[in-house]
């Protein structure tokens, strides 16, 4: 017993898997009573993978959301009907010692320890995948799987059965965060917080935005984030007022505005946060005059997010301020210099779905980034933040980099 107890809260030791194994087979175990007449078929990234692609193996997160698997070229089988020991199939590839040499021991299916290993009921080689899914079909009556191209390949394995999407209901299930994820989620944040303080002693006239990335970058590397939640965006002045701009070779001048949207991953969960400062240390009075109201429409949008409100209704939000607070130039109201949405869930994707009926829940994660695009004045201004969604209102959890325009400016005094 105590022997099983501890295997069973042995995190899974390949790769950055954080989590017990029970926490992933739990997800398993809700996937299963949400479909309870399914057979769910996910897949792993990487039929075709080469270790050598240059932005590196970057596992399916709804594959990793339900295993912890961090490897190519894997399979799983869900099936709550099924007999014992066939209700959750892990399908790995066979040995193989050519790889082994380029990458190290892997977990490989039919290993006396893969289960152990793995935390899945059973684990078996990828070439008996299309047996155990005919196999499982006995004891369930629909097909599914996360659409993502492999739906074709079940419909031929299945073609009497109809092929559903999972999508959502996975979805549904990744949108609340558990104390774990959060806690992963706060690691990310507490090392783009590093970064972007860092940013704030170095920024001045004449360096080039990508001296700033570099050390924003080196910082949440340095702190134990693996990998860049997205290119960093580091525009200056005219390059301020582009949504995506990633390029980072201009040289930044006295006068200008520099936009930084700049996070890292940690352990596969993202953090995304924004600032917008003076690359002297100090604002003019226009830059000054456009940053409040963009952080008076943060504020009001971080006001209103609470369960039950419909996230698009944020960046309602967001543009009613803006509107009632005078006009932008060639008498525009201030709303229509507001871009885009304000606001998206965020999680093991910087991006992370949604299921577009349902209102804010206690434990949601978002983003709110209200911003203003000015390109005949070369000024673009946004600031971005991570909220938690609590019973009765949210948690601001970027709080440790200050927002408030003054504070930027004396924390930028070196
Ligand atoms: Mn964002």
């Amino acid at each position: 017993m105590i022997v099983g107890m501890l295997k069973s809260v042995l995190p899974i030791f390949l790769g950055i898997c954080a989590f017990a194994q029970t926490d992933y087979s739990t997800r398993r175990e809700r996937v299963q009573k949400a479909l309870p007449d399914g057979v769910v078929v996910l897949f792993a990234l990487g039929v075709g993978f080469e270790p050598q692609d240059r932005s590196g193996f970057f596992q399916e997160p709804n594959f990793y959301y339900l295993s912890g698997w961090n490897e190519p070229n894997a399979a799983m089988v869900l099936c709550g009907a099924c007999p014992e020991g066939e209700r959750e199939v892990l399908f790995l590839p066979k040995r193989n010692a050519r790889k082994e040499i380029f990458e190290g021991p892997m977990v490989a299916g039919g290993d006396p320890d893969a289960k152990a290993k793995t935390g899945f009921a059973a684990v078996m080689r990828y070439e008996r995948l299309e047996a155990q899914i005919a196999r499982s079909l006995e004891y369930a009556t629909d097909l599914y799987t996360v659409f993502d191209g492999h739906e074709a390949q079940l419909g031929k394995i299945a073609p009497l059965r109809s092929v559903k999407d999972a999508r959502l209901t996975v979805t549904q299930l990744r949108l609340k965060k558990s104390a774990g994820e959060l806690g992963l989620l706060q690691k990310a944040i507490d090392a783009s917080v590093a970064a972007h303080l860092a940013s704030w002693r170095q920024a001045k006239p004449g360096l080039y935005e990508y001296e700033v990335a570099a050390d924003m970058q080196q910082t949440y590397f340095a702190l134990g984030c693996q990998r860049n939640a997205y290119p960093p965006i580091v525009g200056s002045g005219p390059n301020s007022v582009i949504l995506h701009y990633n390029t980072n070779r201009r040289r930044m001048d006295s006068g200008e505005v520099l936009l930084l949207d700049v996070a890292g991953e940690c352990s596969m969960y993202s953090a995304d946060i924004t600032r917008t400062i003076p690359v002297d240390g100090k604002w003019s009075a226009r830059q000054r005059e456009v940053y409040e109201l963009v952080l008076g429409a943060q504020n009001a949008a971080i006001a209103a997010a609470k369960p039950g409100v419909m996230r698009s209704e944020l960046t309602n939000v967001a543009r009613a301020y803006f509107n009632k607070n005078g006009k932008g130039p060639e008498d525009k109201p201030w709303g229509d210099y507001l871009l885009h949405n304000i606001s998206h869930h965020i999680g093991l994707d910087v991006h992370d779905p949604f299921d577009p009926e349902l209102p804010l829940e206690e434990g949601n994660v978002i983003t709110i980034e209200p911003g203003l695009y000015i390109a005949s004045e070369k000024l673009g201004v946004r600031i971005e933040d991570m909220i938690l969604i609590t019973k009765d209102g949210s948690k601001l959890l970027t709080g440790a980099l200050p927002r408030e325009a003054g504070e930027i400016e004396r924390r930028m005094k070196h």
